[in-house]
Parts: C-alpha cells; structure tokens; sequence
C-alpha cells in the first residue's frame, strides 16, 4: 500500500515526480510495428484485417461485417433490466449533447459587410471501442450520441470480435439505439486504419473516435499526419483520477473513487490530495478493505501501487496542485466543493460534492467519458458535440460594403506586395465607379 507524502516537504523535482504520468512505453518499437500494421492494412485491405485478427484476437473471420441477424438475436437475449439502464444513460446523454448544439452567427462587421459562423456536422465518422478485459457499451453512447445528435452522414463502429467471434450484446443495442448500423469485427492498429483508409469492407471516415491501448493511440497518431489519412479527436494517455478531499470526506467514498479508476487497468493514476492527514490514513485503510473484495484486484492493486496520497498545508496548495496536474477526471469532495470548484481550471471533467462519483459521469449523467488524460486537460477539451461538427464562415459584401472596406484591402495587399489580391478589390471599385449611379 502507497504512504502518504507530505508536499511542503518535497523538493522541486521530487515535487514534478510525485505528480509525473506513469511512462508511456518506449515509442519507437511502438511506432515501428504500428506502420508496419498501417502499411498492411493500405496494401492488402481485408485480407490483412482478417490475418491481425487471426493472429491478435485468436478469432478466424469469413466476414467483417458482422451481420444484422446476429445483431438482432444477440439484442434480444439482453435483459429488460440492462436495457433500461442503457435507455435511462442514452437519454441523458442525448439530453446534454443537444444543449450543446452550436449557434450559428450573423453580424454586420461595417455597413454592408456581413460575417457568418456557421457549423455543419462531419458526415463521416469512425468510432472505436476497445475489447479488452470489459466490454464498454457506455464508451459505444458517448461516441454514438454525439454523432447522431450532431447528425453525421455515416457512423460505423469498429471493436474487436470476443473469442466467439461476436461482439457483447450490450454494445450492439447500444449501437443499435445511437442508430449505428456498420458494426465491424475489427480492433487494434489495424482497424484504426482500415478506417482512415477504406477497406473493401469497411468505409473510409474523415474523423476516428474513441479511446485504446497503446497501439490504438499510436496509430490514431500516424493516421492523423497522413494526408490521405482521417483527422482523429484528442490524444491520450492511461486515465487517471484527482481526488480532492478536505476533513468532511467520507474515507469510504473517496476510496471507492480511487479503485473505480484504479480497476481500469495497471496503467491507470488515482491521486489523493488533502489538507487532512486523518481522512488520508482513513481512505488508505478503506482502500484496503474495498480492494480485496473486488473481482478485478489484481488489476487495481498494481494501479493502486503507483497511486499518491498527498498532503498539503492548506486547501489553497491543494488546489494549487490539483490544477498543476490537469486531472482527466477530478472529484471534489470538500465542504464547500461547489464554491471551490470555479478555482479550479484544468480537469477534463469534475465531479462535485460527495453524491457525484466519476461512475455517474462514467455511465449515466450525461456528461461525455471521453476526456483528454495526461496533463492534456490543460489544452484540450472533453468530448462534445462540437467534435463531431465543424464550424466555417461565409462573407457577402453589398455595393457599399466593397466601397467602404475596399481601399483598406488594397492597402493592406500592397503592404504585402500581393498586387493581384488588390487588382481583385481595384477591379470591382473601378467598375462600381463607371456604373450608372453606382450607390
Ligand atoms: N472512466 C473511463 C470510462 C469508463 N468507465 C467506461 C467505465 N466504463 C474513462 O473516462
Ligand atoms: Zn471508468
């Protein structure tokens, strides 16, 4: 079990250490095989997904695509009470990605001149869904929500077959609901780029979405410098979770915070930062008690291994450190979290106060779990709406406007030495001039 560190006691370095992301793996091994795979994939198309899949999931495929029967039985064995649950988070999230519907933008910059924002969704998009050690159907709405509230063209969704050759049924109605109809049997490197290449099988996308292992990653990466390749939605890392806690904590609470992140994988980060050093020793006992009853402890104990129980002089440093680690998800469970909360700036999503686990943001709140790991919540957003749209302009200049902006463009072209783009304003001005009662 990790002890606790006291901060004001740490050097500066060991101060950067204690808040340091575990290692990624040594990229270029990493980054070879992956372009390797890349390259297989653009050479051979589906025959190169069926050898990977042979070869990484241990499943021999005739076809890719799996097939609308198999979807529609597997759906029907699910039970009333999973598919309430998956109904129940659907519509939250639906709810909270409608509100984010972007508004368009109209305005008059200068009489005559007239600006627009507007916003159009990617008609194309990639979605992938890790397999792994637990299916994920609430990573399936996340996804599959914002491309159908953003109104996407086409949404296919790529995931690796289970030893049966099959996908969970879980995952399929949830597919099923975001009204996702391409589902291919097809993880890893390799159907990343299937997607951002196009396969006989599976459709070329313009974006891929959705979290993986290291492999995922790196190729979402490679795809995303190609030219020819697909734009991808934020970089990652393990996932991590803050705990910010003061003496009104419930040790309890807290540690089943700490473990619900931890029980994602070794990789994961779970930190514990405090301003009370008794609510640190009674999470760490909790954490123990919690961690040995649960099914996957061997996972959690090596994340929990390389977690931190920090103690600052005063909630102050405790925000101060909070914000210098840029948490992908952060728990606030303080006596005043909701005032608290407008202090802290960089988190990919926070969960307030003791009733708000980062389960609930995890499944059902509504808010997307997509979130930027790795310290890139201090640029990046969390998954919305907006990712699955782009925004453009559009500019109308009346008579008046061209005459009234025009002999500043010309300046300004001439400024540059670009004397086509002012011949383009001259031309238009001398002409307005000639016209019979040009306004
Ligand atoms: N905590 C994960 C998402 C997840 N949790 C899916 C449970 N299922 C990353 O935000
Ligand atoms: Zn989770």
């Amino acid at each position: 079990m990790p002890t606790l560190t006291k901060w004001s006691s740490l050097s500066e370095r060991e101060k950067e250490l204690a808040l340091s992301r575990p290692a990624l793996k040594d990229n270029i091994q990493l980054q070879e095989t992956v372009k390797d795979i890349i390259a297989q994939v653009r050479k051979s198309g589906d025959n190169a997904l069926k050898h990977f899949c042979e070869k990484f999931d241990g499943v021999s495929l005739g076809s890719l695509r799996l097939p609308k029967e198999i979807i529609e039985s597997s759906i029907s064995g699910l039970s009333s009470d999973v598919c309430e649950a998956i109904d129940l988070a659907y519509e939250n999230i639906r709810l909270f990605h409608q509100a984010q519907y972007p508004k368009d933008i109209e305005i008059e910059t200068t009489p005559g001149v007239i600006c627009q924002q507007k916003h159009s969704p990617i008609a194309r998009v990639g979605l992938y869904v890790p397999g792994g050690t637990a299916p994920l159907p609430s990573t399936v709405l996340m996804l599959g929500v914002s491309a159908q509230v953003a109104g996407c063209e086409l949404a296919i969704l790529c995931t690796p077959p289970n030893k049966q050759g099959t996908v969970a049924p879980e995952i399929l109605y949830a597919a099923k609901k975001c009204g996702i109809q391409e589902i291919y049997l097809c993880g890893g490197a390799q159907a990343i780029a299937a997607m951002a290449f196009g396969t006989n099988t599976i459709p070329k996308v313009d974006k891929i979405f959705g979290p993986g292992n290291s492999f995922v990653t790196e190729a979402k990466q490679q795809v995303s410098q190609t030219f020819d390749g697909a734009a991808i939605d934020m970089p990652a890392g393990p996932s991590e979770v803050l705990v910010l806690a003061d003496k009104d904590a419930n040790p309890a609470f807290v540690a089943s915070d700490l473990l619900s992140q931890a029980e994602h994988g070794a990789d994961s980060q779970a930190i514990l930062v405090s301003d009370n050093e008794t609510l640190i020793t009674r999470t760490i006992t909790e954490l123990e008690n919690q961690l040995n009853k649960l099914p996957r402890k061997d996972i959690a104990a090596a994340s929990i291994a390389n977690s931190r129980f920090i103690l600052c002089e005063d909630i102050n440093k405790c925000i101060e450190v909070t914000n210098t680690y840029a948490a992908e998800h952060l728990i606030v469970q303080t006596e005043d979290a909701s005032i608290l909360v407008d202090k802290l700036a960089n988190a990919g999503s926070i969960f307030v106060g003791p009733w708000s686990p980062e389960s609930a943001g995890d499944y059902a709140s509504g808010t997307n779990h997509v979130l930027p790991t790795y310290g890139y919540s201090r640029t990046y957003s969390s998954l919305g709406l907006l990712d699955f749209m782009r925004r453009y302009t559009v500019q109308t200049l009346s008579k008046k406007g061209i005459r009234s902006i025009g002999p500043a463009i010309m300046t300004l072209a001439s400024a540059e030495g670009l004397d086509a783009h002012k011949q383009a304003v001259a031309l238009r001005l001398d002409t307005l001039d000639k016209m019979e009662g040009g306004e």
